[in-house]
């Protein structure tokens, strides 16, 4: 039995977990996250030290209750399309059934996105037989709006590929746009109603800054490399994201889910270890930000930890900006 969990705490220690995806299913706090392997190889811009295999759902009742691991809710052997690296998943709810969304590589070594289905949001989860048709690049996060429309954002830089896509083809020889030209955006695509495919190819999310301008590829404080979220609050659509090699969670504010987003500033200041990744969700009238970082392994990259901590909102709507290590 896990401890009752504390703010900025890492939220279970019998495993490394990371990416933490939060989402309130049947009155309780689900936790879908990456299950980071405790291997000592090494480490690369690629991302082949993330090695991960599978996935560990955790739940809890409340925050003053005990954390629940309910065990592995997907193997990538169980897989059929894909050959390694099962990076930050994302679940959502709809027609009656769960849908996991996680990318992998394929066969070709192409990060490609898939889904599995459970009738309960603790699994275990059934893969799909391919991955969903149009879809490449990582970090999957599905925003179902009150509409019932359902948005999935992804796509990531370096290991994660997107530089790969701009043509909207496979180019393993492609690198970014140069420092003055716009930054590449995530992508956004409709889900179908049955959350199995896209309803139309991926577009580009544009993130502007106050005057309209296109953040530039160079400004490494603002623009976009991965780990995108979507939330609603007070009728308004937050993206927030990783910057990467800044180290910070950032965010952008529009009032349509597929934007352009104006940025806005930092939702939380660097963390122990290269990655941060996160999510928000509202629970019994509070907001949280769920969220990862390496103080577990004394900070080897990829064994990471999932913390949780309140997230605070100014009247005029933009976040406070949060410090993981308050004193
Ligand atoms: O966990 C593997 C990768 O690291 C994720 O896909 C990225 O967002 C970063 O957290």
């Amino acid at each position: 039995m896990n401890s009752i969990p504390k703010p900025n705490q890492p939220l279970v220690t019998h495993i490394y977990t990371a990416d933490p995806s939060a989402h309130v299913f049947e009155g309780k706090i689900y936790i879908y996250p990456s299950h980071d392997l405790d291997h000592d190889g090494p480490s690369n811009d690629n991302g082949d030290q993330y090695a991960m295999e599978d996935y560990h759902i955790l739940s809890m009742e409340n925050l003053a209750s005990p954390v629940v691991d309910h065990g592995e809710a997907l193997h990538l052997r169980d897989v059929p399309w894909a050959s390694q690296q099962l990076w930050a998943p994302d679940a959502a709810f709809k027609n009656n059934t769960y849908y996991l969304f996680f990318p992998a590589r394929d066969k070709e070594g192409v990060f490609r996105i898939g889904v599995a289905t459970s009738p309960s949001p603790a699994g275990p989860f059934q893969a799909q037989p391919d991955y969903i048709p149009g879809s490449y690049s990582i970090d999957p996060a599905v925003f179902v709006d009150e509409d019932n429309r359902a948005y999935m954002y992804f796509g990531g830089l370096w290991g994660g590929q997107l530089e790969k896509w701009q043509t909207g083809e496979f180019n393993p020889g492609h690198e970014g746009p140069a420092l003055d030209k716009p930054a590449i955006g995530p992508r956004v695509a409709v889900l179908s109603e049955d959350m199995l495919s896209f309803e139309e190819q991926p577009q580009e999310i544009s993130i502007v800054d106050i005057e309209g301008n296109p953040i530039l590829a160079g400004d490494e404080d603002r623009r976009y490399f991965e780990g995108p979220w979507v939330h609603k609050y007070n009728g308004l659509y937050y993206l927030s994201y990783s910057t990467g090699t800044m180290h910070t969670l950032v965010y952008a504010v529009s009032e349509q889910p597929m934007g352009p987003f104006t940025f806005k500033g930092e939702i939380l200041s660097p963390v122990i270890g290269w990655t941060t990744h996160h999510s928000i969700v509202q629970f019994e009238e509070k907001w949280y930000l769920f969220y990862h970082d390496c103080s577990l392994s004394d900070g080897v990259n990829h064994k990471r930890c999932v913390k949780y901590t309140e997230l605070k909102y100014n009247p005029d709507g933009t976040i406070q900006p949060i410090n993981p290590y308050p004193s």
